[in-house]
């Protein structure tokens, strides 16, 4: 399998300026199935960082600045036909950074990297501007319009829980609309934005429009690029601490800032749902990726009237999950991104035991006896029996995990529901039509999910409220952040 990791044994550079440039410093990309070295990243300095930024502006002001909408599309498209052109490649870079496995991989992350330049290449097409006639007091009146032009040069900063996915969910509506960018993935999965860069530059992208830059947050790229005077904007997905942190940096600057930020996800079952739906979108909503997705969940209400057999269901699909090779085509759900990712899930539980919670099942370190033991899984694990005040029911944990209480009013539900600091996503299981819409209008998230979980449409506007982000993004949304309108008013 790591012979056919693009780039294994070597070292991932830096994209900037049209030319794949090194580091005096690199660091180890590990892969967390058995903890071992996939190969060196090149970490971008602060001079990096700055000539990356200097490329960006002087590319707006060159051939891309002045490329037509139709020729910005086309490119665009080119970029996915690019990514598809590599398919394997993307999955088996992906696989080794992530651990996750092949299945979701190969349906999921790497199709949506291609499919989020595609959908935005083309919503960028029917991008309208406003338009008002404006009574004056002479009668001739005014005209005013909007244009959109570019942000300028974004900074797009990406997490490592589906890294091409949530970094193309950002690049993409940002060079749609005309900005130039730098990229910086995580530190812990550097390589698919590697091949994304070479892929750029297979297709023509014009020197500049495109960089891309490795490191951490704190003391590296991260913080060299959010307080760098000549990004205008950032957009981020990650921990609401790290959106914090940005914030402030950016603040120097007065820099444009879209989040997408952590996730406390609550899900309601009603004793009038489909039981078996219910507990298949559950078991879905709590362990896929490893629960490593914003909009997991990680707390239950269920109806007390099925609570005892809802949880005896879910039990019994958490010990079916099969845990193991990403290649294996048996393999449910891969390791946890990291070791020091594991300790910290691993806190939690013995936090959740230190408090008295019941432990369902889990709540260890699965043993295989062979090398996966070097690797960071731990057990699908449920919880029942702490109070709402617990550190495990009020913070999140990122892993494949979730508590589950008991309620029995409606009105109890949706309490207990938006008692939290988070608000990214609810999941509401009903067979009740006004059950349904009453509840999930009540939710205080950005998306409430009503008998599924991660069904997507990327034109519906995606974000959270409370610490889980600021703005929105998604089809229009997207294209409006990126993008600064100018009013032009007509005298007539
Ligand atoms: P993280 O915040 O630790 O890191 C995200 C990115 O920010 C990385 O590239 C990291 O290097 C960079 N970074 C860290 N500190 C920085 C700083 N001070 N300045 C600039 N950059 C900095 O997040 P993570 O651990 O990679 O991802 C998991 C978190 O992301 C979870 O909290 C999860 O809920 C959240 N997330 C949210 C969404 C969403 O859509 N709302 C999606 C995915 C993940
Ligand atoms: O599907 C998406 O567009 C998206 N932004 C998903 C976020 C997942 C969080 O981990």
């Amino acid at each position: 399998m790591y012979e056919s990791v693009p780039h294994a044994g070597g070292v991932l550079h830096n994209y900037v300026n049209g030319q794949f440039v090194s580091s005096d410093t690199t660091f180890a990309n590990i892969n967390p199935v058995d903890g071992s070295e996939i190969n060196q990243v090149a970490e971008a300095n602060a001079d990096t960082v700055d000539a990356a930024v200097t490329a960006a502006r002087q590319a707006l002001e060159g051939d891309w600045g002045k490329m037509t909408l139709e020729a910005r599309c086309a490119l665009l498209h080119r970029v996915a036909d690019g990514i598809e052109a590599r398919f394997d490649e993307f999955v088996a870079a992906e696989m080794a950074d992530t651990g996750k496995s092949f299945e979701q991989a190969r349906t999921i992350d790497i199709p949506r990297g291609a499919a989020n330049f595609r959908i935005f290449a083309d919503l960028v097409k029917s991008q309208s501007s406003e338009c008002f006639q404006t009574p004056t007091p002479d009668g001739r009146g005014a005209l005013n319009y909007a244009v959109n032009k570019p942000l300028g040069v974004v900074a797009v900063i990406a997490p490592w829980n589906l890294p091409l996915l949530l970094l193309t969910w950002k690049l993409a509506p940002a060079l749609a609309a005309g900005n130039t960018v730098i990229a910086k993935p995580s530190e812990e999965t550097p390589a698919t934005a590697t091949l994304l860069a070479e892929v750029m530059h297979e297709v023509g992208m014009p020197v500049g429009v495109f960089n891309l830059v490795h490191g951490f947050g704190p003391g590296s790229a991260g913080e060299f690029l959010t307080a760098h005077a000549g990004v205008d904007a950032v957009t981020f997905t990650g921990e609401s601490k790290t959106g914090s942190a940005i914030m402030k940096a950016a603040a120097d600057g007065v820099k444009g800032l879209s989040f997408e930020l952590g996730g406390k996800n609550a899900g309601i079952i009603f004793d009038d749902c489909d039981f078996d739906e219910a507990v298949n979108g559950t078991a879905r909503s709590v362990f896929t990726n490893g629960g490593q997705v914003c909009l997991c969940t990680e707390r239950l209400y269920v109806q007390r009237s099925i609570f005892d057999r809802f949880v005896e269901a879910l039990k019994q699909k958490a010990e079916a999950i099969n845990i193991g090779w990403p290649l294996d085509e048996n393999t449910d759900m891969g390791p946890l991104i990291s070791h020091k990712h594991r300790d910290k899930v691993l806190s939690y539980f013995d936090g959740a035991k230190a408090d008295g919670a019941k432990v369902i099942t889990g709540g260890g370190v699965p043993v295989f006896g062979d090398a996966r033991d070097g690797g960071a899984f731990v057990q699908p694990t449920i919880f029942t029996g702490l109070a709402e005040n617990a550190r495990i029911v009020r913070e999140e944990v990122f892993g494949p995990v979730c508590h589950i209480t008991p309620f029995d009013t409606e009105e109890e539900a949706v309490a207990l529901a938006n008692n939290s600091n988070y608000g990214l996503a609810a999941t509401v299981w009903t067979s009740n039509l006004q059950r349904a819409h009453r509840v999930a209008q009540q939710m205080e998230v950005g998306i409430a999910w009503v008998n599924t979980w991660y069904l997507r449409d990327l034109r519906t506007p995606f974000g959270g409220v409370k610490l889980s982000g600021v703005g929105r993004e998604g089809g229009v949304h997207s294209l409006n952040f990126y993008s600064e309108p100018t009013n032009i008013c007509i005298k007539l």
